[in-house]
C-alpha cells in the first residue's frame, strides 16, 4: 500500500555520513564544554582533598530519643556546679539540636583534639562555629549522628549557629562553647 503524504518541499534527507562532519563552530563549542567539564572536575577533586570544608567521615545511624538519652546520661555525668558539662580530654562529648537550642553547654581544653558526636532530634538544624579560624560546618540530620573532630586552639567563648532554617526562631538558634586552657 503507498502512504498518500502531502509533499510538504525543501527537505532534502541527510547526506550519508553527516554526524562526522561537523562544522567549524560545533567543532569549537564540543572543546569549550568538553574543557569545562574537565576544569570543573579538577576543582572538585582538588576541593575534596584541599578544601578542609568536608563532612566527618564518622558517622552512625541512630534514633532521636536514643541520642537525647545518650546525650542526656553524657551531661549528667560531667556537669559542673557552674551547669556547664565539661568534657575531660580525650573523651567524646554529645551536644544534640533541637528547636531552637542547643545542648549541653560544653566546656573544652584547648590545645586537645575532642570529638563532639552531635544530632538533631527533630528536624533538620545545623552546627556551625563562628570566627576564631574555625572552619566548621555541618548539617545535622534526626537519626543521624556525626563525629566532628575539633581542636580549640584559644582558649575563649566560641559561638555557635545554626545554619539550617529550622523554623519561625531559627535566627535564636545559637550557643557558646567554652574553651579553657
Ligand atoms: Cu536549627
Amino acid at each position: 500500500m503507498r502512504l498518500d503524504l502531502p509533499d510538504l518541499g525543501g527537505v532534502d534527507p541527510p547526506q550519508p555520513g553527516w554526524a562526522k562532519r561537523l562544522p567549524a563552530d560545533e567543532r569549537i563549542f564540543l572543546w569549550v564544554v568538553l574543557a569545562s567539564v574537565a576544569v570543573m572536575s579538577a576543582f572538585t577533586i582538588g576541593w575534596l582533598w584541599l578544601g578542609d570544608q568536608n563532612p566527618p567521615t564518622a558517622s552512625y545511624h541512630t534514633s532521636a530519643a536514643r541520642f537525647a538519652t545518650k546525650t542526656q546520661a553524657f551531661a549528667e555525668r560531667y556537669k559542673g556546679k557552674d551547669g556547664r558539662v565539661h568534657v575531660p580530654v580525650g573523651k567524646d562529648a554529645y551536644l544534640m539540636a533541637y528547636r531552637y537550642g542547643f545542648y549541653p553547654t560544653l566546656v573544652l581544653k584547648a590545645g586537645h583534639p575532642s570529638r563532639i558526636w552531635l544530632s538533631a532530634i527533630d528536624t533538620l538544624h545545623g552546627f556551625s562555629i563562628v570566627g576564631h579560624g574555625v572552619n566548621l560546618n555541618l548539617q545535622l540530620a534526626p537519626n543521624h549522628a556525626y563525629g566532628a573532630v575539633f581542636t580549640p586552639t584559644k582558649p575563649g567563648k566560641y559561638l555557635v549557629v545554626c545554619n539550617e532554617y529550622c523554623g519561625l526562631e531559627h535566627h535564636k538558634m545559637q550557643i557558646t562553647l567554652y574553651v579553657e586552657r
